[in-house]
């Protein structure tokens, strides 16, 4: 399969906690190259743009609010079946139902503050990686 890529966030509960370096190893250890990373804060009409599929959603106030609580790390993942691999170290949603070894088992807070956003699919990686970076700071 030819090289996919990805988009990855390392959210608040993270960042705070130091555990952008931990995160990021496990990537690498999964065999995802970051091709672009980039720690900013997020404003909240910028959350409530990213989260926008969400809109309607009981978890969509206490959501953008997290995202902006601190400073986030945004990546770009690059490897074979990005997505899918990418997906699979995290763990699901609910750190409560996520596998062992996975990055929300292992260090998310709850199902909210949950350390990391992954894309779900090739559109939503398109999309998600042209929100936050240019081409020029792809660097495969
Ligand atoms: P993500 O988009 O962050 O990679 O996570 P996901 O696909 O596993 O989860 P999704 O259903 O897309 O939800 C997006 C994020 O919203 C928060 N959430 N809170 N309080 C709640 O019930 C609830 N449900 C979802 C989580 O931060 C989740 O990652
Ligand atoms: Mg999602």
């Amino acid at each position: 399969m030819a090289l996919e890529r990805t988009f990855s966030i390392i959210k608040p509960d993270a960042t705070r906690r130091n555990l952008t370096g931990a995160i990021t190893a496990r990537f690498e250890e999964a065999g995802l190259r970051v091709v672009a990373s980039k720690r900013i804060q997020l404003s909240l009409a910028q959350a409530q743009e990213f989260y926008g599929v969400h809109k309607d959603r009981p978890f969509f106030g206490e959501l953008t609010e997290f995202m902006v609580s601190e400073p986030i790390v945004v990546q770009v993942l690059e490897g074979e079946n990005a997505i899918a691999k990418n997906r699979d170290v995290m763990g699901a949603t609910n750190p409560a139902d996520a596998d062992a070894g996975t990055i929300r088992k292992d260090y998310a807070l709850s199902i909210g503050e949950n350390s990391v956003h992954g894309s779900d699919a090739p559109e939503t990686a398109a999309q998600e990686i042209a929100f936050f970076f240019s081409g020029l700071e792809l660097v495969g």
